[in-house]
Formats: C-alpha cells, sequence, structure tokens
C-alpha cells in the first residue's frame, strides 16, 4: 500500500472536472483516503512548490495554484504514486498520451488539471502539507 497527494488545480476546478478526476483514480481501483476543498494563499503555493522556486515559471504557476479553490486529496492504494502520475499523463498535455487526464481536459503545460506527488520523499512532504494524521481515514 502507497500513498500519494493528488490536487485538482482551479482550473479542473472551473471546467467541473472534480468528480470526473475522482472518478479515474476509483476506477484504477485506488481509494480517496482524504479530501478537502480549499483556496490556498499566494504564500501557501509558494511554500508547496518549493522545490520549483529557481524555475521561470515560479511565479506564474504559484499566482495560478491560489487563483481559486482546489481540492487535495489523499489517494491510496497498491502503486499509488506511479498509478495517479500515469492517470495524469506528461506535464505538456501536447505530450500526454490519449486517455490520460492532461490529455482529455488541459489547456497548456502550466495550466494541467492536477497534480500527483512524483516520489515517495515528495509525498511524504505534501500529504502533511495538508492533512494532518487524524484527518487521513
Ligand atoms: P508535474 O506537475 O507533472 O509533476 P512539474 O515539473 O513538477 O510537473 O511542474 C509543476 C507544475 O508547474 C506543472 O504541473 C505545471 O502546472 C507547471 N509547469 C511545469 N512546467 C512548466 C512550464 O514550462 N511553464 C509553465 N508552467 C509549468
Ligand atoms: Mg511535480
Amino acid at each position: 500500500m502507497e500513498r500519494t497527494l493528488s490536487i485538482v488545480k482551479p482550473d479542473g476546478v472551473k471546467k467541473n472536472i472534480i468528480g470526473e478526476v475522482i472518478r479515474r483514480f476509483e476506477s484504477a481501483g485506488l481509494r480517496i483516503a482524504a479530501l478537502k476543498m480549499i483556496r490556498l494563499s499566494m504564500d501557501e503555493a509558494k511554500r508547496f512548490y518549493i522545490v520549483h522556486k529557481d524555475k521561470p515559471f515560479y511565479g506564474s504557476l504559484t499566482e495560478f495554484m491560489s487563483s481559486g479553490p482546489v481540492v487535495v486529496m489523499v489517494i491510496e492504494g497498491k502503486d499509488a504514486i506511479s498509478k495517479v502520475r500515469e492517470l495524469m499523463g506528461d506535464t505538456n498535455p501536447q505530450n500526454a498520451a490519449p486517455g490520460t487526464i492532461r490529455a482529455d481536459f488541459a489547456s497548456d503545460v502550466e495550466h494541467n488539471i492536477v497534480h500527483g506527488s512524483d516520489s515517495p520523499e515528495s509525498a511524504g512532504f505534501e500529504i502533511p502539507y495538508f492533512f494532518s494524521a487524524v484527518e487521513i481515514c
């Protein structure tokens, strides 16, 4: 069993596809272990994406991530980290495999609908960033 953090980003919430993203995770045999809708402040988005602080897109990414509500989730299952990444598709929707969430719904490399932890180390930082132990079922 493995846990990963996923986020339906502000563009996914605006496009009304929260349920569609969750359905894809559940259909792949993954389980939602925690879930909430929140609005990140710019500072909270900056600390979440601190690994990207030197990237040219850091400012616009964190502005985007704090531009509206997001749905943060803990997803649990066998190989949850790689399964969620596979369902998401490549960061750039133009390179994302057909049938992936980003290929189907993302408008560009920044506004790409969904986040998923990229490693056990990332999940270990990202899950407790949003959820305390008693909030994870
Ligand atoms: P990932 O979300 O597929 O793991 P990362 O490289 O970790 O991709 O980048 C984090 C987020 O930053 C992406 O999901 C996307 O929203 C944004 N991003 C990544 N690369 C670019 C870029 O070249 N231009 C603008 N935004 C980007
Ligand atoms: Mg990443």
